[in-house]
């Protein structure tokens, strides 16, 4: 569905806040030397942060400014895009999408380290509980292109990685067009 054909491809990385999206994104740039977008931060950096969501105890993000701002970067591709939600990026950016999951026990452990109490807290282990952000994903973007990883162990980072680098080399022997 791509207008022009890019020189890489787009990868959104997706899951619920804690699920592991940092630590892959950090380890994929690192292998693959595509750019990782860290959508919170860009975010902050450009000023798309809009009013404090006092419930929910984090800002509100401006979409729209936050999207018009990517769009030239995205179009390049060579982009992995680390955000904990999926449904307001335009579906044409992503040549595939990643939804990390754990179980919530660990999730629980890992938001309880990162400071995270009451409702905040709550929300996000049910979040996990109830596949949120996959049902979100899958709402967003073609079933295909949807994909689940486990993302509990080190070991299951470590085949993630694998996998998604195995995923890459076949793109680009799919859409790299031989020099004559
Ligand atoms: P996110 O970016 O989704 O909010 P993170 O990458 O900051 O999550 O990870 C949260 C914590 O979990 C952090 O302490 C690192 C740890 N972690 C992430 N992925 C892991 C994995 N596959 N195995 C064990 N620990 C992991």
């Amino acid at each position: 569905m791509q207008a022009i054909k890019r020189k890489a491809p787009n990868i959104l990385i997706t899951g619920t806040p804690g699920v592991g999206k940092s630590t892959l994104c950090t380890k994929l740039a690192e292998v693959t030397g595509l750019e990782w977008i860290e959508i919170s931060k860009v975010a902050k950096d450009n000023n798309c942060l809009e009013e404090f969501d006092a419930v929910y105890n984090c800002p509100v993000l401006d979409e729209d400014k936050l999207l018009d701002g990517l769009e030239e970067t995205m179009s390049h591709g060579g982009n992995i895009v680390d955000y904990h939600s999926s449904e307001f990026f335009p579906e044409r950016w992503f040549d595939i999408v990643f939804v990390l999951r754990t179980d919530n026990t660990t999730l629980y452990d890992r938001l309880i380290a990162r400071g995270y109490t009451g409702k905040k807290l709550e929300d996000n282990v049910d979040c996990e509980i109830f596949q949120t952000i996959l049902e979100e994903a899958k709402n967003s973007y073609k079933h295909e292109i949807v994909h689940e990883l486990n993302s509990t162990s080190p070991e299951n980072m470590e085949s993630n990685v694998q996998s998604i680098c195995s995923w890459l080399q076949n793109w680009f022997s799919q859409n790299t067009q031989t020099a004559l």
